[in-house]
Order: structure tokens, then sequence, then C-alpha cells
């Protein structure tokens, strides 16, 4: 892969869109954004509570001081370049997380869980805002199966989400994977042919604010 000399510092991570399957794709949530390929219709009601597979999505309010579903073109003063639908989580203090549900889903060990994501730069904030300039944020990410074994891993043993970028005055989304069998490593109890949720645990650092999109979980 050849990159510009300008990004030449930068690691790529590449996205991939999920799987074409059976029981529709397997985007978990795009929260809205139409996937004419996988099957997915628009939906811009922007319903923090429900996933793309129309399952229920919950977060821990009270430790969030924000918690919702935003269309990126319309952030304001978020500088986010993007052309996407997304949910925002932001935190200042312990015990924040966001839970999807999966529906009792039939992953394959070869697969991985990808998410996107960026850590929201709110122009004018001050320094020490809740996405200070120049520190990475990671996160733990912990899949629970329909008997009730759950394995975590950290998103930053694949890769941190990047700080936000003041030189470019953006933003950048990261997809971070992991490979599937790493929570399996966790947890060889954890059954991927029936996951049940995905939390993600914002509790590696406090504050944070962070734009999500794009949770997949395929090859
Ligand atoms: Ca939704
Ligand atoms: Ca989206």
């Amino acid at each position: 892969m050849i990159q510009p000399p300008s990004v030449g510092d930068e690691e790529i991570h590449t996205h991939h869109a999920g799987g074409v399957g059976p029981a529709g794709s397997r985007v978990v949530d795009n929260f809205g954004d139409a996937e004419p390929a996988l099957g997915i219709a628009d939906d811009p009601s922007l319903d923090r509570t429900t996933n793309t597979r129309g399952l229920p999505v919950t977060a821990t309010e009270p430790a969030l001081v924000r918690w919702e579903d935003v269309d990126h073109l319309q952030l304001g003063v978020v500088m986010s370049p993007y052309d996407t639908r997304g949910t925002r989580l932001a935190w200042t203090g312990a015990g924040a997380s966001h839970t999807t549900s999966l529906g009792g889903v039939a992953a394959r060990p070869t697969d991985a869980l990808s998410i996107r994501a960026a850590q929201a730069l709110v122009e004018g904030a001050p320094p020490d805002a809740l996405s200070p300039i120049g520190r990475a944020l990671d996160a733990f990410a912990t899949l629970r199966d329909a008997t009730g074994a759950k394995a975590t891993v950290r998103l930053g043993a694949s890769a941190a989400l990047p700080a936000p970028s003041p030189r470019a005055g953006i933003c950048p989304m990261r997809t971070v994977r992991i490979p599937l069998d790493a929570f399996s490593a966790a947890n060889p109890m954890l059954s991927l042919d029936r996951l049940d949720s995905l939390t993600i645990d914002l509790t590696a650092r406090t504050p944070g604010d962070l734009l999500i999109d794009d949770v997949e979980i395929g090859p």
C-alpha cells in the first residue's frame, strides 16, 4: 500500500462494510444510514434506543453527560468532515457504558468486531475539554453470549482512538477491528455462535466525548 508523504506517519486501518448474509447484513448499527447493497433502508429517526438490527440499545445515562444520535452534517460546533449518522457519548465521571443488543447473532471465530469512532472536537472549547488535544482514547469492548458468559478486550489492543487534530481541524475517525478469537482467548466459554450483546465501557479514560459509527461483526 502506498501512502502519501503527508500522512506517512499515520497508521492505516482498513474498514470492512460487513458481510451479506441470509439474515441480512452483519451490520449491528450504522445509526440510520442507507446501505442498499446490504438491504438496509435509510432511517433518519435518530432513535438512539434501537440499532440497525431493530434491537434495543441502552446506556448508563446518569453516568453520561451526553447520549444522542447525531447527523454529522448537522453537528454544528463539532468539526466532522463525514457524511454519516452516528451516536455521541460524553462523560465526565466513572461508570459510563453503552450496550447494543446482538440478538443471538452467530459469528465465526475468524470474524472481527469493528467499530468506527472519533473523539469529538468542540470548536472553541478550552484545552482541558472532554477531548484533550493530543490524547488518544481507549475503551473496553465486552461481548456477552446468550448464556451470560462474557469476555472483555481493550480496543487499544488493536488501536486506540486518535486524538482530535487541530492541524487538520477535524476529528479523524478510525475503525478499530478486534478479531473475535481475542475474546475467545479472554474467555474460552464465550459462545461466538450466540452473541447477545456488546458493551462499550468508557472507564479507560475520564472525561471523554466520543462519536461512534459502524458497529459491525463480520469477516
Ligand atoms: Ca438508532
Ligand atoms: Ca453511520
